[in-house]
This record gives structure tokens, sequence and C-alpha cells, in this order.
């Protein structure tokens, strides 16, 4: 409790941008918000003149206390769309921004694929073969950014293929060739596995990548069906992809490690030339898999500054590790941060002046 002229319920974030903006209210900063923890909040609304709810996208504490009989103030000054930050709060609030506002002003920084994903390989080489990408939802809709800039299309979880297939059907045979369709694992066994019977079953020219990093890691690294282990980590029954694609009356399979830049390039034209539904599935696994011994990290690379001569190519992988100089004595080279690097090689196979190697 602070002054009591206003209170505000929040919770997660934006606790921090209420404090920033109001510093003097009183706050009920929530750790659960369902359910509601309902006395606390009726005796934190006795205590206060005027009762606000600060809360991202839908009115959902707003709700849920109005439902209460509490009278409060939330969507009707707090926009519904999009994230909050203190600038939104403060015109909410009538308040006027502070003269040196320095943390707003920062740099854009769009989230990454992390330095040795196993997905980056397979974008940049989509890229590469100008396919038209039909995305799904995981680490790998990382996949629409630049440099990577290689998915067309992004709707939910399980999407993909039945956009892959719609797409075959309005495009001449010679384009429908260059349409795959990329899904995790994961999001394979959540709802893909329905849109690829449909493709078989409708003839649809397309290709499907099953992103296998054995593991669900966008949303915190959780076991799945094909992991082999249960959320509690217990050993449970391993789904078998490639069988339970054939199951589905696909012919071509194809097995690949994304992180074989020349193999992924050849396989991929392969299948897409192909006239007939096709899977690639890639194997390799999250780097940040949380079980021991299923990623192994490799050797560091390192750029020789005397064969490095500027062009870029490795910059188009988007790798956090690899960083370019624009000052200082390597101004105008590529350098790999060692912190970073987890030797996935991938940098390494794209220089075409071998001027990057494992470190000695
Ligand atoms: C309907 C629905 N449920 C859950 C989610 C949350 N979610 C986002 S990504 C994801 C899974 C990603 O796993 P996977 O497809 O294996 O890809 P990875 O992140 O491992 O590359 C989930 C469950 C969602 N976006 N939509």
């Amino acid at each position: 409790m602070r002054d009591t002229a206003i209170g505000v319920i929040t919770s997660g974030v934006p606790y921090q941008y209420v404090r920033e903006v109001l510093p003097e209210a009183s706050v009920l900063k929530l750790g659960m918000v369902y359910p509601l923890p309902d006395q606390l909040i009726r005796e934190f609304a006795a205590k206060v003149d005027k009762l606000y709810v600060v809360e991202e996208l839908d009115p959902f504490m707003e709700e849920q206390i109005k439902a209460l009989g509490i009278p409060v103030t939330g969507k009707d000054i707090i926009p519904i769309c999009g994230e909050l930050t203190p600038g939104i709060l403060r015109k909410a609030f009538n308040l006027p921004e502070p003269e040196k506002n320095t943390v707003e002003k920062l740099p854009g920084r769009p989230p990454n694929m992390c330095p040795g994903c196993p997905h980056r390989g397979v974008f940049y080489t989509l890229n590469q073969l100008k396919a038209y990408v039909t995305g799904d939802i995981g680490c790998y809709t990382l996949g629409f950014l630049p440099p990577l800039s290689a998915m067309d299309t992004c709707v939910c979880m399980g999407a993909s293929i039945g956009n892959a297939t719609g797409i075959t059907k309005v495009l001449s045979p010679e384009e429908q060739k260059k349409i795959v369709a990329v899904i995790g694992d994961s999001t394979f066994l959540h709802s893909g596995i329905t849109g690829l019977l449909d493709m078989v079953y409708n003839k649809a020219p397309a290709t499907v990548i099953i992103l296998d990093n054995r593991i669900t890691a966008m949303t915190g690294r959780q076991e799945n069906p094909a992991s082999g282990y249960t959320l509690m980590g217990e050993e449970t029954f391993q789904v078998d992809l490639p069988q339970l694609v054939s199951a589905l009356g696909v012919k071509n399979i194809r097995i690949l490690d994304p992180l074989d830049l020349a193999e992924t390039k050849k396989v991929l034209q392969e299948e897409m030339d192909r006239a007939e539904p096709s899977v690639i599935i890639t194997q390799r696994p999250c780097v940040l898999i949380k079980r021991e011994g299923v990623f192994k990290r490799g050797n560091t690379f390192e750029v020789d500054l005397e064969l490095c001569t500027g062009c870029r190519a490795c910059l188009k992988l988007g790798c956090p590790a690899i960083i370019w100089q624009a000052e200082g004595e390597k101004k105008g080279k590529a350098t790999i941060d060692p912190q970073l690097c987890t030797g996935c090689t991938i940098c390494e196979q794209v220089c075409k002046f071998n001027a990057i190697g494992a470190k000695k």
C-alpha cells in the first residue's frame, strides 16, 4: 500500500510499467490470475478511492473483477491491442512524457534463432532455392525474419500443411514444385497429422519438412510424443515419425541432418522437383535441450582475418555468434564470439574463402 487515491491491480510485466509510471499508487500484483483471489481483491478495493486494472490484451482480470461487483476501470483507458509500454500507460493516465526517455528509444532487437540452432541451415537453403514456404508455429517461425527471410505464411499451429495443399490448387504444375511446408516435431504431432493426411488424399505435390529437434523448444523445451519422455521426465512410448508419415500414405520420405548444407540442398531440390507429396524429416537436437548428452557442443570456430575478404556471406545466416566489425583494426571483417559459438559448422560451410575454421 502507498497513496490510496489510486489502486492498481496488475500482473506480470505490466507491473514494472505501473511502478515506473505511477510510483505513488498502491499496487496489488497478482502472481496467479486464474482463479483470481477474490477475497484479496475485495480487501484491496475497499482501501483505495479509485481502482484500475492494468493488463495486456483482453480484459481478463477486469471482467472477473467486475463480475465480483467491484467497480474498476481498465480497457476504457488502456489499449486492448498489442503489448503495453510505460509510454502507453502515461498516455492512458494523462501523464506527461519524462524529459529524458532513453529506454523506449532503444534500437529494435528482433528475436533470433540461437547460435547452433538446427533450423538455421534449412531456412538458409529454402531462401537460396526461392521456395514458397508455408510456415507454422515454433522457433522456426523466426525463419521469416531477415536475413533468412524464408517463410511466406504463418497462421496458427498446424496450418502449414493445409496452406501448402491449398496453394497447390491455384498454381501451375511448375510453380507447385516450389511449395514447401515447414513444421516442428511437436506442432506436427499437435495438429499437423490431419493436414498431412489431407495433403496425400488430395494429391497435393508439395514438400513437407518436419523439423525434428527432439523437443518443444519455443515454449520452454517440453517433452512431446516424439521425444520418448513424459512431461514429468519418465520414459514412455516414442512415436516413430517416419512410420507415422508412411502410415498416412506418404511414399517419399527422406531423413536428413540439417547441419549438412550440401545434403540439405540436394535432398530439398530433389523432393521439390518431385510431382508427388513428399516429407523430409530433419534430425538434430535443439542446442538448449535439457536432457544430458543429447546435444553435443562442437569445436569453437574462428575467423582467419588474413583470409576473410569481408564478403559478408556468413552474415546471411543471421547467427548471433557472428559479429561484423564496423570499426577498429578488424574493420570490414567478421569475427566469431567464442562464448556463443556451438561449433555447428554452418558458417564454415558457407565461407567460400576458407576463412572460418575450428579454433586451434
Ligand atoms: C494452439 C496453440 N497451442 C499452443 C501454442 C504455443 N506454442 C507455440 S510454439 C509451440 C510448439 C513449438 O514446438 P515445435 O513445433 O516442436 O517447434 P520448436 O519450437 O521446437 O522449433 C507451442 C505449443 C500455440 N501457439 N498455439
